[in-house]
């Protein structure tokens, strides 16, 4: 607690009150999952968020993959937010871009305005936060009272919703309670809370302990590039084995999933990296439903911090699948770092991953498939394959819109939960 003066009274300022009200405001906006990372103005906004049993809390590793997660978790109809410092805004802008804003889908950001009048040390990202959040079009207030949160936060959700656009709100330190409070949390490290997890399903993975059930097979095949499959012919031996399961690919890779399995299940993602985060979000809403990654080696390095929050998260539905050609391919065939050794599986397992193993073959990979859909847990399975696209495929005529409503109006069908919520 500290005290504070202001237009000549004193009050008395706590950040934790400061983050309950604010934590308890989301809650009151219908906020389901918060996605955040880590300020040291906010750590007290985190810590109720912990502690809180009517939402999850997903801890990231890098802001962009909340929007990939957030997303996951709008296309299954819960709702998401993501708490970061305004530094983090940027790191995020191509998620905002190519993900939110292209599908036209809500989600409240909380963004700790450092920099903002009278905050020391960052004036250059603060003089960019407004500009930026201009030039996107998204609409947003610089919140000072922490009394006025709970009702702008309710407000500011609706707006969310009825634009399908993200929507920020700017945490001033007035309003997490702050200003002028010496914050200070060394040598008391702060372990992850209780984090019950009432409307979702999978406890979160607590250690790096492996069980009898885990897998692990770290090294490569050695093929000569002529060996290796293509991804055509391991997606053919994927298409009938993953029954009903929901579907996040992108690229070349969506195009063949879809001659090949066609579902309105499928999602095509549009900012790399992200199919892995969207997969996190969309499993965490639907513990029940099988969902599987269909990812690239270029693709997954863009987003390696992924991996770690994905493992931490631990969802058992979850099934990511990478394809390494060892390039580039859609944007001019170039290497990737795994032509010159990079290890995907070994990073996988090394974030976390209890389940990872590389496969040679398309049966191969049918077969541990398979497994690792009876063995109910977060698996990663690599296949090695030449690069090379099947020729003759239709392009697709569905955009991002129509693409969002469609996988929507599926997960409503098929899970019989309402998914667009909305009155119109
Ligand atoms: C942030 C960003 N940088 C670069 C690109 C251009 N780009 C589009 S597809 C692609 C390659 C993806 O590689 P990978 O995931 O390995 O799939 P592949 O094309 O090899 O099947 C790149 C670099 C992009 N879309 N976004
Ligand atoms: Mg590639």
């Amino acid at each position: 607690m500290a005290k504070q003066s202001g237009s000549g009274t004193l009050k008395v300022v706590d950040p934790q009150e400061h983050a309950r009200l604010i934590v308890d405001g989301l809650v009151g906006a219908g906020v389901e999952m918060v996605a955040s990372l880590p300020d040291l103005k906010v750590v007290e906004v985190i810590r109720a968020l912990e502690r809180e049993s009517r939402l999850r809390h997903v801890p990231l590793c890098r802001e962009e993959e909340g929007v990939g997660i957030c997303a996951g978790a709008f296309l299954a109809g819960k709702r998401g937010a993501l708490l970061m410092q305004n530094g983090g805004f940027l790191n995020a802008c191509n998620g905002l871009t190519t993900t939110a804003l292209q599908f036209e889908i809500p989600m409240l950001l909380l963004i700790y305005y450092a920099g903002d009048r009278g905050d020391r040390g960052f004036a250059t990202v603060g003089a960019m936060t407004e500009p930026v959040l201009r030039a996107l079009g998204i609409r947003y207030e610089v919140l000072r009272d922490v009394s006025e949160a709970p009702r702008i936060l309710r407000e500011y959700q609706i707006l969310a919703e009825d634009s399908k656009r993200p929507v920020a709100l700017l945490l001033t330190q007035d309003v997490l309670g702050v200003r002028g409070v010496r914050l200070s949390y060394e040598g008391e490290p702060l372990p992850p809370g209780p984090h019950p997890t009432p409307a979702f399903g999978g406890e979160r993975a607590s250690g790096p302990s492996r069980g009898p059930g885990d897998l692990v097979r770290a090294v490569a095949p050695q093929q000569s590039a002529e060996e290796r499959p293509t991804r055509y012919q391991c997606l053919e031996a994927l298409a009938d084995a993953l029954g009903d399961a929901l579907t996040v690919s992108a690229g070349g890779t969506y195009r063949e999933w879809e001659a090949l399995r066609p579902s309105e299940g499928n999602l095509r993602g549009r900012t790399l990296g992200l199919v892995s985060s969207m997969g996190l979000g969309l499993a965490l809403s639907l513990p029940r439903r099988r969902v599987v990654v269909l990812d690239g080696d270029g693709a997954l390095l863009m987003n390696l911090c992924g991996l770690p929050t994905i493992a931490w998260q631990g969802p058992a539905n979850l099934l990511h699948v990478v394809f390494d050609n060892g390039c580039y391919e859609a944007s001019g065939s170039t290497a990737t770092a795994t032509a010159a050794g990079a290890d995907l599986v070994a990073m996988a397992q090394g974030a976390g991953y209890r389940r990872a193993a590389w496969v040679a073959t398309p049966e191969d990979l049918r077969r541990e498939v398979g497994r690792s859909l009876e063995a109910k847990q977060l698996t990663f399975i690599g296949i090695k394959v030449r690069p090379g696209r099947e020729r003759g495929l239709a392009e697709s005529s569905v955009d991002e819109i129509e693409l969002k409503y469609r996988f929507m109006r599926h997960v409503e069908a098929t899970e019989g939960v309402p998914v667009l919520r909305g009155s119109f």
